[in-house]
Protein backbone atom coordinates (compact mmCIF):
# COMPACT_ATOMS: atom_id res chain seq x y z
CA UNK A 1 0.00 0.00 0.00
CA UNK A 2 1.28 3.40 -0.85
CA UNK A 3 1.90 6.14 1.37
CA UNK A 4 -2.22 7.80 1.80
CA UNK A 5 -3.41 10.87 3.37
CA UNK A 6 -5.65 10.96 6.55
CA UNK A 7 -8.89 11.20 4.22
CA UNK A 8 -9.63 7.90 4.61
CA UNK A 9 -9.32 6.99 8.14
CA UNK A 10 -10.64 10.14 9.52
CA UNK A 11 -13.70 8.85 7.74
CA UNK A 12 -13.60 5.37 9.38
CA UNK A 13 -12.40 6.70 12.35
CA UNK A 14 -15.77 9.17 12.67
CA UNK A 15 -18.14 6.50 11.86
CA UNK A 16 -16.55 3.65 13.84
CA UNK A 17 -15.48 5.67 16.99
CA UNK A 18 -11.92 5.08 17.56
CA UNK A 19 -8.85 7.68 17.60
CA UNK A 20 -5.83 7.15 14.97
CA UNK A 21 -2.56 7.71 16.45
CA UNK A 22 0.27 10.09 15.78
CA UNK A 23 3.60 9.50 17.05
CA UNK A 24 6.07 11.58 16.06
CA UNK A 25 9.55 10.37 15.11
CA UNK A 26 13.17 11.16 14.01
CA UNK A 27 14.97 8.32 13.69
CA UNK A 28 15.11 4.69 12.56
CA UNK A 29 14.47 3.05 15.99
CA UNK A 30 11.47 5.32 16.32
CA UNK A 31 10.05 4.47 13.23
CA UNK A 32 10.79 0.86 13.13
CA UNK A 33 8.82 0.83 16.72
CA UNK A 34 6.16 2.25 15.81
CA UNK A 35 5.63 0.66 12.55
CA UNK A 36 6.20 -3.09 13.88
CA UNK A 37 3.36 -2.19 16.50
CA UNK A 38 0.45 -0.67 13.78
CA UNK A 39 1.52 -3.90 11.75
CA UNK A 40 1.25 -6.64 14.41
CA UNK A 41 -2.44 -4.50 15.36
CA UNK A 42 -3.58 -3.99 11.79
CA UNK A 43 -3.93 -0.16 12.53
CA UNK A 44 -3.51 2.78 10.29
CA UNK A 45 -0.64 4.93 11.88
CA UNK A 46 0.15 8.61 11.42
CA UNK A 47 3.97 9.17 11.61
CA UNK A 48 4.56 12.75 11.93
CA UNK A 49 7.52 15.21 11.95
CA UNK A 50 7.77 18.55 13.86
CA UNK A 51 9.86 21.33 12.09
CA UNK A 52 12.77 20.51 14.70
CA UNK A 53 12.84 16.91 13.81
CA UNK A 54 13.41 17.88 10.50
CA UNK A 55 15.73 19.97 11.39
CA UNK A 56 17.38 17.09 13.55
CA UNK A 57 16.97 14.18 10.83
CA UNK A 58 17.09 15.94 7.63
CA UNK A 59 13.54 15.45 5.48
CA UNK A 60 15.46 13.42 2.62
CA UNK A 61 16.36 10.97 5.37
CA UNK A 62 12.96 11.08 7.00
CA UNK A 63 10.91 10.74 3.36
CA UNK A 64 13.82 7.70 2.59
CA UNK A 65 13.39 5.74 5.90
CA UNK A 66 9.38 6.39 5.79
CA UNK A 67 8.96 4.93 2.32
CA UNK A 68 11.32 1.74 3.54
CA UNK A 69 8.81 1.18 6.58
CA UNK A 70 5.76 1.97 3.67
CA UNK A 71 6.57 -0.81 1.58
CA UNK A 72 7.57 -3.37 4.18
CA UNK A 73 3.91 -2.91 5.48
CA UNK A 74 0.47 -2.84 3.80
CA UNK A 75 -1.33 -0.63 6.43
CA UNK A 76 -2.42 2.53 5.59
CA UNK A 77 0.88 5.01 6.96
CA UNK A 78 0.29 8.46 6.54
CA UNK A 79 3.51 10.96 6.69
CA UNK A 80 2.98 14.23 8.30
CA UNK A 81 4.33 17.62 9.25
CA UNK A 82 3.56 18.06 12.62
CA UNK A 83 3.26 22.51 14.02
CA UNK A 84 4.15 23.94 10.88
CA UNK A 85 5.26 27.07 11.87
CA UNK A 86 4.71 29.10 8.27
CA UNK A 87 3.49 28.63 5.01
CA UNK A 88 7.43 28.00 3.71
CA UNK A 89 7.71 24.63 5.83
CA UNK A 90 4.46 23.52 4.57
CA UNK A 91 5.63 23.96 1.23
CA UNK A 92 8.61 22.31 1.53
CA UNK A 93 7.00 19.35 3.19
CA UNK A 94 4.16 18.91 0.89
CA UNK A 95 7.01 19.14 -1.97
CA UNK A 96 9.15 16.24 -0.36
CA UNK A 97 6.26 14.46 -1.00
CA UNK A 98 4.20 13.98 2.67
CA UNK A 99 0.73 13.51 2.73
CA UNK A 100 -0.32 15.58 5.14
CA UNK A 101 0.55 18.78 6.90
CA UNK A 102 -0.05 21.09 10.13
CA UNK A 103 -0.42 24.79 9.68
CA UNK A 104 -0.30 25.90 13.11
CA UNK A 105 -1.55 29.47 13.10
CA UNK A 106 -3.03 29.14 16.63
CA UNK A 107 -0.23 31.88 18.23
CA UNK A 108 -1.83 34.37 15.46
CA UNK A 109 -5.39 36.18 16.21
CA UNK A 110 -8.35 34.73 14.21
CA UNK A 111 -8.17 36.84 10.97
CA UNK A 112 -4.34 36.08 10.37
CA UNK A 113 -4.82 32.48 11.54
CA UNK A 114 -7.35 32.14 9.25
CA UNK A 115 -5.40 33.73 6.17
CA UNK A 116 -2.59 31.81 6.91
CA UNK A 117 -4.58 28.51 6.83
CA UNK A 118 -6.49 29.44 3.59
CA UNK A 119 -3.16 29.99 1.92
CA UNK A 120 -1.51 26.74 2.98
CA UNK A 121 -4.71 24.75 2.14
CA UNK A 122 -4.73 26.11 -1.43
CA UNK A 123 -1.60 24.92 -2.10
CA UNK A 124 -1.60 21.43 -0.14
CA UNK A 125 -4.72 20.77 -1.76
CA UNK A 126 -3.75 21.53 -5.07
CA UNK A 127 -0.91 18.63 -4.42
CA UNK A 128 -3.57 16.39 -3.00
CA UNK A 129 -2.64 16.47 0.32
CA UNK A 130 -4.47 17.58 3.46
CA UNK A 131 -4.35 20.07 5.92
CA UNK A 132 -4.51 20.18 9.79
CA UNK A 133 -5.12 23.37 11.41
CA UNK A 134 -5.14 24.43 15.39
CA UNK A 135 -7.90 26.82 17.06
CA UNK A 136 -6.96 27.54 20.50
CA UNK A 137 -4.08 27.27 22.56
CA UNK A 138 -2.28 24.61 24.48
CA UNK A 139 -0.18 25.10 27.32
CA UNK A 140 3.11 24.27 27.99
CA UNK A 141 6.31 23.91 24.74
CA UNK A 142 6.06 22.97 21.56
CA UNK A 143 9.00 22.52 19.54
CA UNK A 144 9.74 26.66 18.82
CA UNK A 145 6.79 28.11 20.68
CA UNK A 146 6.19 28.59 24.47
CA UNK A 147 2.91 29.09 25.57
CA UNK A 148 2.12 30.19 28.84
CA UNK A 149 -0.21 28.62 31.16
CA UNK A 150 -2.10 32.28 30.97
CA UNK A 151 -1.93 32.16 27.66
CA UNK A 152 -4.08 28.83 26.98
CA UNK A 153 -7.20 29.57 25.79
CA UNK A 154 -10.07 26.99 25.48
CA UNK A 155 -11.33 26.51 21.55
CA UNK A 156 -14.07 28.23 21.41
CA UNK A 157 -17.00 25.66 19.57
CA UNK A 158 -18.61 28.71 17.35
CA UNK A 159 -15.28 30.25 16.02
CA UNK A 160 -14.43 26.48 15.22
CA UNK A 161 -17.34 26.26 12.95
CA UNK A 162 -16.19 30.02 11.19
CA UNK A 163 -13.07 28.99 11.12
CA UNK A 164 -13.65 25.41 9.26
CA UNK A 165 -16.05 27.33 6.84
CA UNK A 166 -13.43 29.58 6.06
CA UNK A 167 -9.93 28.12 6.01
CA UNK A 168 -11.45 24.37 4.22
CA UNK A 169 -9.10 22.94 6.68
CA UNK A 170 -9.34 19.23 6.31
CA UNK A 171 -8.93 18.11 10.51
CA UNK A 172 -9.03 20.44 13.37
CA UNK A 173 -6.35 20.30 16.72
CA UNK A 174 -8.49 21.87 19.64
CA UNK A 175 -7.20 22.85 22.91
CA UNK A 176 -9.75 21.70 25.91
CA UNK A 177 -7.34 20.99 28.74
CA UNK A 178 -4.33 19.00 27.37
CA UNK A 179 -0.63 20.78 26.99
CA UNK A 180 2.45 19.36 25.51
CA UNK A 181 5.72 17.85 27.45
CA UNK A 182 5.65 15.86 31.14
CA UNK A 183 3.86 18.14 33.10
CA UNK A 184 0.48 18.91 31.55
CA UNK A 185 -1.20 19.18 35.17
CA UNK A 186 -0.42 20.20 38.61
CA UNK A 187 -2.98 18.70 40.49
CA UNK A 188 -5.79 15.64 39.20
CA UNK A 189 -6.29 16.06 35.16
CA UNK A 190 -8.96 17.47 33.64
CA UNK A 191 -10.21 17.40 30.17
CA UNK A 192 -13.20 19.40 29.19
CA UNK A 193 -15.56 17.38 27.54
CA UNK A 194 -18.04 19.69 27.74
CA UNK A 195 -16.56 22.02 25.05
CA UNK A 196 -15.55 18.62 22.87
CA UNK A 197 -19.13 18.08 22.48
CA UNK A 198 -19.97 21.31 21.40
CA UNK A 199 -17.24 21.31 19.17
CA UNK A 200 -19.11 18.46 17.61
CA UNK A 201 -21.95 19.65 17.61
CA UNK A 202 -20.66 22.45 15.19
CA UNK A 203 -18.48 20.97 13.07
CA UNK A 204 -19.85 17.06 12.92
CA UNK A 205 -17.65 16.37 9.80
CA UNK A 206 -14.93 17.54 10.64
CA UNK A 207 -12.15 15.20 12.07
CA UNK A 208 -10.81 16.33 15.82
CA UNK A 209 -6.88 16.52 16.58
CA UNK A 210 -6.18 15.97 20.51
CA UNK A 211 -2.62 17.53 21.19
CA UNK A 212 0.07 17.09 24.19
CA UNK A 213 -1.99 13.82 24.65
CA UNK A 214 0.70 11.62 26.23
CA UNK A 215 0.01 10.08 29.48
CA UNK A 216 3.42 11.02 30.61
CA UNK A 217 3.53 6.85 31.47
CA UNK A 218 4.08 6.48 35.69
CA UNK A 219 6.10 3.07 34.90
CA UNK A 220 8.72 4.98 32.49
CA UNK A 221 9.16 8.00 34.55
CA UNK A 222 10.07 5.97 37.50
CA UNK A 223 12.41 4.05 35.53
CA UNK A 224 14.20 6.69 34.14
CA UNK A 225 14.29 8.25 37.37
CA UNK A 226 15.63 4.93 39.20
CA UNK A 227 18.80 4.92 36.25
CA UNK A 228 19.50 8.39 36.97
CA UNK A 229 16.96 11.20 35.30
CA UNK A 230 15.73 13.80 37.50
CA UNK A 231 12.20 13.97 36.13
CA UNK A 232 9.99 14.52 39.44
CA UNK A 233 6.22 15.64 39.43
CA UNK A 234 5.59 14.26 35.57
CA UNK A 235 2.06 14.12 34.49
CA UNK A 236 -0.32 13.41 31.64
CA UNK A 237 -3.65 12.59 30.46
CA UNK A 238 -4.55 9.19 31.79
CA UNK A 239 -5.84 6.22 29.64
CA UNK A 240 -8.93 6.16 30.44
CA UNK A 241 -9.50 9.96 29.05
CA UNK A 242 -7.92 9.38 25.72
CA UNK A 243 -10.19 6.50 25.61
CA UNK A 244 -13.06 8.27 26.35
CA UNK A 245 -11.86 10.78 23.97
CA UNK A 246 -11.46 8.45 20.76
CA UNK A 247 -15.03 7.41 21.52
CA UNK A 248 -16.30 10.74 21.99
CA UNK A 249 -14.81 12.39 18.54
CA UNK A 250 -11.16 12.29 18.52
CA UNK A 251 -10.09 11.11 15.17
CA UNK A 252 -6.34 11.67 15.71
CA UNK A 253 -4.19 11.48 19.22
CA UNK A 254 -0.83 12.95 19.17
CA UNK A 255 2.25 11.09 21.08
CA UNK A 256 5.16 12.31 21.36
CA UNK A 257 6.70 12.38 25.15
CA UNK A 258 5.99 8.86 26.03
CA UNK A 259 8.07 7.53 23.37
CA UNK A 260 10.99 9.88 24.10
CA UNK A 261 10.57 8.60 27.98
CA UNK A 262 10.52 4.79 26.60
CA UNK A 263 13.61 5.26 24.16
CA UNK A 264 15.28 7.05 27.27
CA UNK A 265 14.59 4.44 30.03
CA UNK A 266 15.44 1.61 28.13
CA UNK A 267 18.76 3.52 27.33
CA UNK A 268 19.57 4.06 30.78
CA UNK A 269 18.77 0.87 32.02
CA UNK A 270 21.09 -0.92 29.59
CA UNK A 271 23.68 2.04 30.52
CA UNK A 272 23.33 1.70 34.54
CA UNK A 273 23.13 -1.86 34.51
CA UNK A 274 26.00 -2.97 31.83
CA UNK A 275 28.39 0.05 31.99
CA UNK A 276 31.11 -1.81 30.20
CA UNK A 277 29.09 -2.15 27.15
CA UNK A 278 29.39 0.49 23.99
CA UNK A 279 27.70 -0.92 21.31
CA UNK A 280 24.96 1.52 20.15
CA UNK A 281 22.89 -1.80 18.98
CA UNK A 282 22.84 -2.97 22.70
CA UNK A 283 20.44 -0.11 23.81
CA UNK A 284 19.35 0.91 21.02
CA UNK A 285 17.31 -2.65 20.47
CA UNK A 286 15.71 -2.69 23.68
CA UNK A 287 15.00 0.76 23.48
CA UNK A 288 12.96 0.45 20.16
CA UNK A 289 11.16 -3.20 21.49
CA UNK A 290 10.12 -0.20 24.41
CA UNK A 291 8.86 1.90 21.97
CA UNK A 292 6.74 -0.96 19.70
CA UNK A 293 5.51 -1.94 23.74
CA UNK A 294 3.93 1.83 24.60
CA UNK A 295 2.86 2.15 21.01
CA UNK A 296 0.86 -1.16 20.50
CA UNK A 297 -0.97 -0.61 24.01
CA UNK A 298 -1.96 2.64 22.91
CA UNK A 299 -3.39 1.29 20.03
CA UNK A 300 -4.77 -1.85 21.30
CA UNK A 301 -6.32 -0.47 24.35
CA UNK A 302 -6.59 3.16 24.38
CA UNK A 303 -7.56 4.37 20.62
CA UNK A 304 -9.20 1.35 19.52
CA UNK A 305 -7.76 1.09 15.82
CA UNK A 306 -6.68 -2.75 15.78
CA UNK A 307 -7.93 -4.16 13.15
CA UNK A 308 -8.91 -1.16 11.13
CA UNK A 309 -6.64 -0.93 8.77
C1 LIG B 1 2.03 16.52 20.44
C2 LIG B 1 2.62 15.55 21.44
N1 LIG B 1 2.69 16.68 19.28
O1 LIG B 1 2.21 17.53 18.36
O2 LIG B 1 1.00 17.11 20.62
O3 LIG B 1 2.23 15.85 22.77
O4 LIG B 1 4.01 16.05 24.52
O5 LIG B 1 1.84 15.00 25.04
O6 LIG B 1 3.45 13.82 23.59
P1 LIG B 1 2.93 15.13 24.03
CA1 LIG C 1 -0.16 25.69 18.66
ZN1 LIG D 1 1.25 19.09 19.37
Amino acid sequence: MPLVTTKEMFEKSMKEGFAVGAFNVNNMEIIQGIVDAAKEENSPVILQASSGAIKYARINYLMKMVEAAVEESNIPIAIHLDHGPDFETCKMCIDAGFTSVMIDGSKYDFEENVALTKKVVDYAHAHGVVVEAELGKLAGIEDDVNVSESDAMYTDPDQAKEFVERTGCDSLAIAIGTSHGAYKFKGEAKLRFDILAKIKEKVPNTPIVLHGASTVIPELVEMCNKYGADIPGAKGVPDEMLHEASVKGVSKINVDTDLRLAMTAQIRKTFAEEPSQFDPRKYLTPARDEIKNVVQHKIRDVFGSSNKA
